[in-house]
């Protein structure tokens, strides 16, 4: 196994960070302290190819891997964290549904617009009272006619009120995992509409909130995988999203670790070997996520990598940053580092939260020592 990047892998990301560096970095302090979207940013991603970095050139993709996907992730969150988790969603728990569990049709309608960034994708999993636990979700679709009307309210959905797909999940019977289906539900569709947008202390331009579902009535072209079959789609979302996050843990870690090693206080002793052990970190955290993605990328089982590599990133990510924060307490707002610290939390608790992240992980685990002494 090849984790290294080679040249082709190191020439994408050269122009990744030049993208980052000419079009996202010098908007990202505007976006923070305006709580603006990054309009230039995710249209230039669009133009570039990198909404579509995932799907296959026969729909207009890039075509390219999550091992790329990875790194490029981690570029656009160098320069700015909202970017990034905007076009991570977008591209991998929004779109990638569509790739593994469409139709002909439902690929052919969705994925050239979602690809080409025309479209931007969301995902609807979380409501108020189901979050880490994503089984008790209560919002309902009934059957009418030969098609469906749901009814329920999403809370937390990263790119609401910008996005013209959302993957909603939804009841259709049954108790909780077996009775929820997926469905594709287009951003202008009737009865749907934002509700409360938060306002949040970090990721300021990235658009999160509520999604109001009154009464959609949707046709049965709306209905992604099979009925029931739900929840089986959102955890293979998710174990995907949870690799890119990794790589927006990376950038954030690697912008602090940056503006840690212009400190004044850098090459003395005691801060040098901080920063040591954070570059270690960072250094352990890109290699878990490349795994997953390798193992991603092959057809392998990656969800216990994907747990780890989200785990350890995102921790790292907040270490790194509350580290050299403590090692330049006069950091000012608005500086790049503050920034950082505040963007950094969220992403313990997004896309299963890391105590969820432990519990995946030591299912596996427990589950292949029983498989061994079984
Ligand atoms: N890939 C595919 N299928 C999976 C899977 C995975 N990674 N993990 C579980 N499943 C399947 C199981 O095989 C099971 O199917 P069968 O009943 O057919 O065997 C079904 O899903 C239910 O699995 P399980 O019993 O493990 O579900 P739990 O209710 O115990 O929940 C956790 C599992 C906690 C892992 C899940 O609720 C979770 O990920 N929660 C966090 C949600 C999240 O990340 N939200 C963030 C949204 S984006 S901000």
């Amino acid at each position: 196994m090849r984790l290294e990047l080679d040249g082709d892998r190191r020439r994408f990301r050269e122009w990744v960070r030049e993208f980052a560096a000419a079009v996202v970095a010098p908007q990202a302090a505007d976006v923070d302290s305006r709580h603006r979207f990054p309009e230039e940013s995710i249209r230039g991603a669009g133009e570039l190819g990198l909404m579509g970095l995932l799907v296959p050139p026969e729909y207009g993709g890039a075509g390219r891997d999550h091992l790329d996907f990875v790194v490029c992730v981690e570029e656009l969150a160098r320069a700015c964290a909202s970017t990034a988790v905007i076009v991570d969603v977008h591209a991998s728990v929004a779109t990638e549904p569509i790739l593994f569990f469409g139709t002909a049709e439902q690929r052919r309608r969705w994925l050239p617009s979602l690809a080409r960034g025309e479209v931007l994708g969301a995902f609807a999993l979380t409501e108020p009272q189901s979050g880490s636990d994503a089984a008790a979700l209560r919002t309902r679709a009934e059957r009418r006619g030969d098609g469906w009307v749901l009814r329920g309210t999403k809370v937390f959905i990263t790119n609401v009120g910008r996005a013209g797909l959302y993957v909603v999940f939804a009841r259709t019977g049954g108790e909780r995992a077996a009775g929820i289906s997926a469905f594709l539900v287009p951003g202008d569709a009737p009865g749907m509409r934002v509700g409360q947008v938060f306002d949040k202390m970090g990721l300021n331009g990235s658009p999160t909130g509520e999604l109001v579902l009154e009464e959609v009535a949707l046709g049965p072209d709306a209905l992604l995988g099979e009925e029931g079959k739900g929840f089986q789609v959102a955890m293979r979302a998710l174990d995907s999203g949870r690799i890119g996050i990794s790589g927006q843990a990376l950038g954030i870690a690697a912008a602090a670790l940056e503006a840690g090693l212009q400190l004044p206080c850098a090459a003395e002793q005691g801060s040098s070997f901080e920063l040591a052990d954070m570059a270690t970190r960072l250094e352990a955290g890109r290699l878990l996520a490349r795994h997953a993605a390798w193992l991603c990328d092959r057809g392998l089982p990656f969800t216990r990598e994907a747990s780890m590599a989200k785990l350890f990133c995102t921790d790292t990510a907040m270490d790194v940053a509350s580290g050299v924060l403590a090692l330049a307490p006069q950091a000012t707002e608005g500086s790049v580092l503050e920034r950082c610290f505040r963007d950094a939390k969220a992403l313990q608790i997004y896309e299963g939260s890391n105590q969820i992240q432990r519990m995946v992980i030591a299912r596996r685990l427990l589950g292949e020592r029983s498989r061994v002494s079984g």
